[in-house]
């Protein structure tokens, strides 16, 4: 039985990738943080008693700014393959805590690495490093491949352009298996909840339902390649299992605005929306609404403004990937559309928000967060 370790387990990749392990017979092991409530929602499903003999599934605590601690779990778990999915992952939030992205992003993926040499593991252990697209930030290229120029554009982007090199010199250097996935953005309904994917899903199912009055929302131009992180994550393991360790970038190929997406996931809740104004007096307006999904809504209200809270200090304006080389050397393509995965993370919000609604309505104090 093959051992992986993941960190991140408990972010939407690390659980969707956990799952995909189990089914493939590996024993998982995945890195958990300590906090002061649990915090394991997305994998409390495949959660396994630590009490019972021969777990296939094992949490341990432990943290990627603590070197301590990942040598000894790489000492004792010997894994064949380690996921390194954990980060600080918002890019805006980067903005706001640079030096703590820049630690655990950074400095958290040299550790590993460091720990894999440190216990003699670099001819066993293949490693995986969470690579983005935010490494083209101020793109050099339409489409960008791996081989376009990088340009990141915030604190998140430049620790994660250290961790993209250090693999590659890791690999170069010591001739481990270690390589980089160039992930485009990829969403499904366990995204976190203030990416802006979520927030749209989220906050139209909770306004349809009379829990929000309205979205605010920020660069609503922004154009982006939105995959599904099931097809993802699929593709993170094809990239181990190469004869040759190589660095891929993962896109669907296809690219489409905020505004866009924003337009999807209302007309899924059967509501037409017209966009009016510019800037940051622009607004969308209810123009239309079938079915009994919206109950608190009228045509003539205004469901989106923009707060410019939300504009970031530098902006990656477009991303599109090309995927082709993935496509060719790996075989691999994405199964799910931006579109059917915007209707997916509408349904699931929609059953959140219909329940919220009934503890409202039953004299429960309900909190909807509105980031
Ligand atoms: P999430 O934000 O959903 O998950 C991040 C995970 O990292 C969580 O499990 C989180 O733990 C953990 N984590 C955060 N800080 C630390 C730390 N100091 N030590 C250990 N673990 C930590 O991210 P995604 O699942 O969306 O993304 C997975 C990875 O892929 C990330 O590295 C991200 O930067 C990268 N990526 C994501 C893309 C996307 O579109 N989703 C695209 C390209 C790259 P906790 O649950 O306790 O917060
Ligand atoms: P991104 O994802 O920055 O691409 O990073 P996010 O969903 O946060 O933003 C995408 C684009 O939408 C614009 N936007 C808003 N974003 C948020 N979060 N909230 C808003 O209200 C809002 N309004 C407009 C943003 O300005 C941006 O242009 C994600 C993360 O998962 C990274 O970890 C990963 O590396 C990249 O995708 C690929």
């Amino acid at each position: 039985m093959k051992k992986a370790l993941v960190t991140g387990v408990t972010g939407q990749d690390g659980s969707y990738l956990a799952e995909f392990l189990l089914s493939k017979g590996y024993e998982v092991h995945g890195v958990k943080r300590r906090g002061s409530l649990f915090n394991t929602q997305r994998i409390d499903h495949i959660y396994e008693d630590p009490h019972v003999e021969h777990q296939q599934f094992v949490l341990h605590y432990g943290d990627l700014s603590d070197s301590t601690n990942l040598i000894r779990l790489v000492q004792e778990i010997q894994p064949d393959e380690i996921y390194n999915l954990g980060a600080q992952s918002h890019v805006a939030v980067s903005f706001e805590s640079p030096e703590y992205t820049a630690d655990v992003d950074a400095m958290g993926t040299l550790r590993i690495l460091e720990a894999i040499r440190i216990c003699g593991l670099e001819q066993k252990t293949r490693f995986y490093q969470a690579s983005t697209s935010e490494l083209y930030g101020l793109v050099q290229e339409i489409p960008q491949k791996e081989t376009t120029p990088f340009y990141p554009r915030s604190p998140y982007a430049v620790a994660k352009l250290y961790a993209y090199w250090i693999t590659v010199n890791y690999r170069e250097a010591y001739g481990m298996y270690a390589c980089n996935g160039i992930l485009f953005n990829h969403e499904s309904p366990r995204r976190g909840e203030t990416f802006v994917t979520r927030k749209i899903t989220r906050g139209i199912a909770n306004i349809a339902q009379g829990l929000q009055d309205c979205l605010y929302m920020g660069n609503m131009d922004a154009l982006r390649d939105w995959g599904h992180a099931k097809d993802y994550v699929r593709m993170q393991w094809m990239m181990l299992q190469q004869n040759e360790p190589e660095d891929f970038v993962i896109a669907t190929g296809k690219q489409y605005s905020v505004r866009q997406f924003i337009t999807w996931a209302a007309e899924e809740l059967g509501i037409g929306l017209d966009f009016k104004g510019e800037g940051v007096n622009e607004v969308a307006v209810v123009t239309s609404i079938d079915g009994d999904n919206s109950p608190a809504l009228s045509v003539g209200d205004i469901l989106v403004r923009v707060d410019p809270r939300y504009f970031r200090p530098t902006e990656v304006e477009t991303l599109l990937g090309d995927p082709s080389y993935a496509k060719q050397q790996l075989g691999w393509e994405p199964e799910i559309s931006t579109q059917e995965m915007c209707a997916e993370m509408v349904a699931e919000d929609l059953k959140t928000a219909q329940r919220h609604a009934f503890l409202k309505k039953s004299g429960h104090h309900v909190t909807i967060s509105t980031e």
